[in-house]
C-alpha cells in the first residue's frame, strides 16, 4: 500500500494526469477511502509541489498544474466515491463557506465543503475571493447556522476578522458560528478574532462544526 501511495505521489509531481487517476482507481478498489488518498498522497504531493516552488525549483505554472490536477482527481474520481460512500439523506443544517477575499486558493475550502456534505450539511460554497459582505448576505438569505472561511496567505487571514466585524455591524453575529481553516490559520489566531471553532483539516472541520451545532456521531 505504501508502494502504491508513493507511486501516486510521484506520478502527481510529474503531472502525469492518466496514471495519477488510474492509481487513484486502483488504490480505492483495494478499500481505501477518499480521505486516506488525500491525506496519505494527493495533499502531501500538493505541498510538496509548494516546497519545490518555493525553493525556485518549480514555477507559478507548475503550482497551476498542480491545483488543476488535484480539482480533476476530486471532480472526477473522489468527490462521486465520497458522495456513493457517505450518501447522507440528512440535513444537519446549512453552512455558507467560501475562501476570503484577495485569495484564489480552491482545493482545500472545495475539500472541506464536500466532506460536510457528505456529513449532511446543506452547504452552500460561493467559491473564492470573496468579500466580507457577500458572507453576511448569504448567511442572512440562507439562515445559515456556520460561516465557514478558508485562507492560505497571511496576507489573507486577516479578512477573517473582517467578516466577523460585518457580522457584528449587520447583527446577526449572535445567530451564526464560525469556523475558520486553511494553511495559513491557526488555533491561537481563530481564537484572537473571535472565531468559534478552527479546523486543522477537513476531518476536524466537520467535528467541529457537528460539536457547535451540538450534533453527537
Ligand atoms: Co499558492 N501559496 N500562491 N497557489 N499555494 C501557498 C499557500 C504558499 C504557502 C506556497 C509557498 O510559497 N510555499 C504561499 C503562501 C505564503 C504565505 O502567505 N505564508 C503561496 C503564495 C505565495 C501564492 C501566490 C502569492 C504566488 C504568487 O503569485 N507569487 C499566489 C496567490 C494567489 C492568491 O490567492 N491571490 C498563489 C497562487 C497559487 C495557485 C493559483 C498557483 C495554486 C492554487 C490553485 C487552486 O487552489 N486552484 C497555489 C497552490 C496550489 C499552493 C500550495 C502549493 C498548495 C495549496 C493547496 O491546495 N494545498 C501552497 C503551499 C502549501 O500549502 N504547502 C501555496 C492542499 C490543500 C488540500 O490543503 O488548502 O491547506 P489546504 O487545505 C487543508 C487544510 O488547510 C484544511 O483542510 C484542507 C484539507 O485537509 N482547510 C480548512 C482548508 N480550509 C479550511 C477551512 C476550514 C477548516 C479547514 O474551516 C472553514
Amino acid at each position: 500500500m505504501d508502494e502504491l501511495y508513493a507511486k501516486l505521489r510521484e506520478s502527481f509531481l510529474s503531472f502525469d494526469f492518466d496514471n495519477v487517476k488510474n492509481l487513484v482507481k486502483t488504490i480505492l478498489n483495494t478499500g481505501a477511502s477518499p480521505n486516506e488518498v488525500i491525506e496519505k498522497a494527493l495533499r502531501p504531493a500538493v505541498e510538496e509541489a509548494g516546497k519545490r516552488f518555493e525553493k525556485g525549483e518549480f514555477f507559478l505554472a507548475e503550482l497551476v498544474v498542480a491545483g488543476d490536477l488535484f480539482k480533476e482527481v476530486m471532480d472526477e474520481i473522489l468527490i462521486p466515491e465520497i458522495q456513493k460512500r457517505g450518501g447522507s439523506t440528512k440535513t444537519l443544517g446549512t453552512i455558507v463557506i467560501g475562501t476570503v477575499r484577495g485569495d484564489l486558493h480552491d482545493i482545500g475550502k472545495s475539500i472541506v465543503a464536500t466532506m460536510l456534505r457528505a456529513a449532511g450539511f446543506n452547504v452552500i460554497d460561493l467559491g473564492v475571493d470573496v468579500p466580507p459582505e457577500k458572507f453576511v448576505e448569504e448567511a442572512a438569505k440562507n439562515s445559515a447556522d456556520i460561516i465557514a472561511m478558508s485562507a492560505l496567505l497571511t496576507t489573507t487571514m486577516l479578512e477573517m476578522r473582517n467578516v466577523i466585524e460585518a457580522l457584528k455591524k449587520s447583527g446577526i453575529r449572535e445567530k451564526v458560528k464560525v469556523v475558520v481553516g486553511g494553511a495559513a490559520v491557526t488555533e491561537d489566531y481563530a481564537k484572537s478574532i473571535g472565531a468559534d471553532g478552527y479546523g486543522e483539516d477537513a476531518v476536524k472541520a466537520v467535528k467541529v462544526c457537528k460539536e457547535l451545532l451540538g450534533i453527537r456521531d
